[in-house]
């Protein structure tokens, strides 16, 4: 039986779900074959959710499952996906960070209609490019939020192989009530980001209003210490595909013990690796990090916050025998640490400067969310009245942003990687290939890419649930 066939059976989704509990992927075979095409079924249905004992909660699930399943193709096969919606709320899939013809991008009411409870729409495209990419909800009902989400590795079969893989999913756990605050900016959630991550005192206090609470943190579906517990081997080569999933904040995360090689983008190869003690990941974004094991133990791999639920979002990884071994943790602090940043990654430099963009083709101001304001703004607009990116097939497009507000905004582009060339004022001498970049608070980043995508309508919105369902949405549109 080819490796296409065995997926048409059915057997890639039962791999796929049985891998959520155990995270870890076993690498495919390369016999298959680009002319595969992989079937699949995602059926929506509310579930009740619970990442460990005494956690209970009401969710949505793609196949009874937070996350839905890892997806997984080898680049060149094509998949078709069937969805079914058995939920209440109107629903689409969008695939986050993939290359597609516009209609196949899964934005309701944008490229598709929403699909209704009953209902159904096949997805039919060729995943990619190559790398960790994921698929989620986005029909403006918050439905993504509640469980529709799951990772998608296409891989890439020039990658350097790796001993071990695993795919982390970082989700959390709203409080609707402060999620529905958070709307009308009247939250009354803290701010969760951890020391030394460079926010201030004075903004924590300015950004309180559109903050959400988290009832859970969770990794692949579960609290620490109730997920499936991670076997390494000492000298292994460990590769890491990490998602944030967060319907509205940034995730720092480290390695107990060791530092990570950071080596893809959103799934997009960096330039230059770059070593670290511990990631930033702004919502929607992924990175791929690379780690030795040196020495036996049991570790954790540790999402770090201010928010005292943070420790939940952690999961162990141990060497032959350390099963049940104490894990090793770090503080949850940054001080002092070599943190991923864009700036870090990209490199920066006053000699070598590149020049600044002469002139952008679109300045957008990015503003909104005072206290009891229920509008975020690209231009002092929402959604749909926001102005629109006109762009010309083939033309070189560049995008600046300049953020007004406290809050930092992960920029999302659909259906397109650009070169994220400027942060903060400072050129990057690397560009970083990306589908989304924070733009933090009162500060500024720089995209340009190429506007060779299929014609459409293809939508640029904060990922940050609560800015893009109050209107921190706009779109690029192809004219002829
Ligand atoms: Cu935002």
């Amino acid at each position: 039986m080819t490796l296409g066939e065995a997926m048409k059976r059915g057997n890639f989704l039962r791999a796929g779900a049985g891998m959520l509990a155990v995270a870890s992927i076993p690498r495919l075979t390369r016999r298959a074959l680009a002319s595969d095409v992989v079937d699949v079924t995602l059926r929506s249905s509310p579930v009740g959710f619970s990442p460990g004992p005494s956690l209970h909660f009401s969710g949505l699930a793609y196949n009874g499952t937070i996350p839905g399943p890892l997806l997984r193709v080898v680049h060149g096969q094509r998949v078709r996906v069937r969805y079914v919606s058995g939920v209440n709320v109107p629903t689409s899939i969008h695939w986050h960070g993939m290359l597609l013809p516009n209609d196949m991008d899964g934005a309701a009411g944008v490229t598709q209609p929403a699909v209704r409870r009953g209902g159904s729409f096949v997805y039919d495209f060729a995943p990619g490019p190559p790398g960790t990419r994921w698929y989620h909800d986005h029909a403006f009902s918050l439905a993504s939020a509640r469980g529709l989400f799951g990772m998608f590795v296409v891989e890439d079969p020039n990658d350097e192989p790796a001993d071990r893989e695993f795919a982390l999913v970082f989700h959390d756990v709203p409080r609707w009530r402060s999620m529905e605050a958070a709307m009308q900016g009247v939250s009354a959630a803290p701010m969760s980001d951890p020391m030394g991550s460079g926010q201030s005192m004075q903004m924590m206090h300015a950004r309180m209003g559109d903050e959400v609470a988290y009832a859970a943190h969770c990794i692949n579906g579960a609290t620490y210490p109730n997920g499936k517990k991670l076997a390494v081997h000492l000298g292994d080569r460990v590769r890491l595909r990490l998602l944030n999933a967060s319907p509205t904040q940034t995730r720092y995360v480290r390695l107990a013990g060791h530092e990570l090689v950071v080596t893809h983008a959103d799934g997009n190869p960096l330039a230059q690796a770059l070593t670290v003690d511990a990631l930033r990941i702004g919502g929607g974004e992924r990175y791929d990090a690379f780690f030795e094991v040196r020495k036996a133990g049991a570790f954790l791999l540790q999402g770090i916050s201010s928010d005292p639920l943070e420790s939940q979002q952690a999961v162990m990884l141990y060497t032959e025998g350390m099963e049940n071994a104490p894990a090793q943790t770090e503080s949850p602090m940054l001080d002092g640490l070599r943190l991923f940043t864009y700036e870090a990654a990209g490199g920066v430099g006053a000699q070598t400067k590149p020049a600044m963009e002469a002139r952008a083709t679109y300045d957008l101001v990015l503003g909104g969310g005072g206290w009891g304001s229920s509008r975020w703004t690209i231009e002092g607009k929402i959604w749909p009245s926001t102005p629109k990116l006109r762009v010309r097939h083939g033309e070189v497009v560049t995008v600046r942003f300049r953020n007004t507000s406290e809050m930092d905004h992960p920029m999302h582009l659909h259906g397109h990687i650009f070169m994220l060339t400027e942060v903060n004022e400072m050129p990057l001498l690397r560009p970083l290939a990306k589908d989304g970049s924070l733009v933090s608070a009162n500060g500024t980043a720089t995209w340009r890419f190429t506007a060779d995508s299929s014609p459409g309508r293809w939508l640029l919105h904060c990922h940050n649930e609560i800015h893009m369902n109050d209107g921190m949405m706009t779109e690029l549109v192809y004219i002829t």
